[in-house]
Parts: C-alpha cells; structure tokens; sequence
C-alpha cells in the first residue's frame, strides 16, 4: 500500500503510518459533509460563500439551498490505531478548480466519488480522472432526503461503471455510514492488489 510517511526504520519516536483517501464528485454532492462526519478532529474546511457573481458560473439548480462552496479542500482524519492514520482530503466540487486536483491526488491510496442523482452528471468528470490515471476508486450515492430514488443498478448503468467497482448508498451525514463506504473502498484496493482483505 502507498504510505503518506514512514519512519519505522529510524530510531526516533515512532510515527503512524498514514494513508492518504479523497472525497470527490460533483458540486454540492456533500464531500465537506462527509469528511465533516468522518474526521475526529475539527476538520479543516475552505467555505466561500455563494454569491450572485457566481451566477452563469455555479450551477446550483437542484442544490439552491447550498450557501457556501468548497474553494480549496477539505481536510480530516482518522486514526486506526496507534500506528495507522486516515487523511481525508476532499476536493474542491467546480471546475475552475481543476488545477488543484493533480497535488490532492499526489500519493492516495483511492478516492471515494459522492454521486448525488439530482445532479449525476455532476460526478462524471471525477469518474474520469479516477479512470485515466488506474486510481481505484468507489462510488458513493448520497441519498439527499426528498431526492428520487433510484436502484443501485440504474445508476450504474447510467455511471457506466466498470463491474467490479463497488457502489453504496449512503447518507453524508451519518458517521457510521460514511465509515461503509471507506470500508467498501478499503477492501475494493485489497482486491485489486491482490492482497487479504482486512476484516471490517
Ligand atoms: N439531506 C441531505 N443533505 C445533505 C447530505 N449531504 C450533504 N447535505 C447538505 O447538502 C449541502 C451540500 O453539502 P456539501 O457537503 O457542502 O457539498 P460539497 O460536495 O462539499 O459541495 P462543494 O464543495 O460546493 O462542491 C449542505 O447543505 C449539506 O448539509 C445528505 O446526505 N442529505
Ligand atoms: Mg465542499
């Protein structure tokens, strides 16, 4: 597995081992609510507020209630144990943001994508990026209350996913539901080389 930092060998105090995961996907999909629900710290956030400049930029039809925007990144963690961290980085969700994605992307393990089936489309350029560069990656379907509803399987069709990428429903802001959906990309990295699966 790709290590953000090691230091077993060196005689200095020891260091946890960090493993590096992106939340992506589309604008308003709820990355910084998942990394908010996820991190035990208070997580590191970059909120603009949404302006009417913005209007003919941002898209926000289906999402209007949305008052603020990522411009930067999200930041959380989580620890394992004493000897292996989770960073969490989410990305920013609009394009003119593009440029930023090659550095967050730089050493991760994998990347969850939020996918929200108001907007789907929305997540089709995290896909992408995943895709073309070989990182594994899961989606995610935030079930926003009031959205329709669709099955599993029709999203994935819609996604056009490859079989073997695993796809969860789940709600940003539960805790133990976000928690499924890093377990489910996890196990999705072990398979795809070939190591044991961890146990949940
Ligand atoms: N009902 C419901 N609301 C959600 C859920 N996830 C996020 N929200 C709300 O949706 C809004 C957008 O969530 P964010 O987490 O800011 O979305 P984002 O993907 O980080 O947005 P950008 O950074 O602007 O791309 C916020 O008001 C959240 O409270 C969810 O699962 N259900
Ligand atoms: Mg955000």
């Amino acid at each position: 597995m790709d290590y953000v930092r090691s230091d077993r060998g060196s005689s200095g105090p020891r260091l946890p081992l960090a493993l590096k995961i992106l939340i992506a996907g589309g604008f308003g999909a709820g990355k910084t609510t998942l990394v908010s629900a996820l991190s035990e710290v208070r997580p590191l956030q970059t909120e603009e507020v949404l302006t009417s400049v913005g209007i003919g930029t941002d898209d926000i039809s289906g999402v209007e209630a949305k008052t603020t925007t990522t411009v930067a990144m999200d930041f959380g963690r989580i620890t394992i144990n004493e000897d292996l961290q989770v960073y969490l980085f989410g990305t920013p969700g609009q394009d003119r943001f593009w440029f930023l994605w090659d550095e967050l992307a730089f050493g991760a393990l994998g990347a969850v994508v939020l996918a929200d089936t108001r907007r789907l489309a929305d997540c089709f350029p995290s896909i992408d990026y995943f895709e073309q560069r070989g990182i594994p990656f899961v989606v995610g379907v935030n079930c926003f209350d009031g959205s329709r509803r669709f099955g599993i399987e029709a999203v994935r069709q819609a996604l056009d996913l490859d079989p073997e990428v695993p796809m969860v429903l789940c709600d940003a802001r539960d805790r133990q539901s976000a928690k499924l959906v890093l377990i489910s990309l996890v196990e999705h990295v072990a398979r795809q080389r070939g190591e044991p699966v961890p146990v949940a």
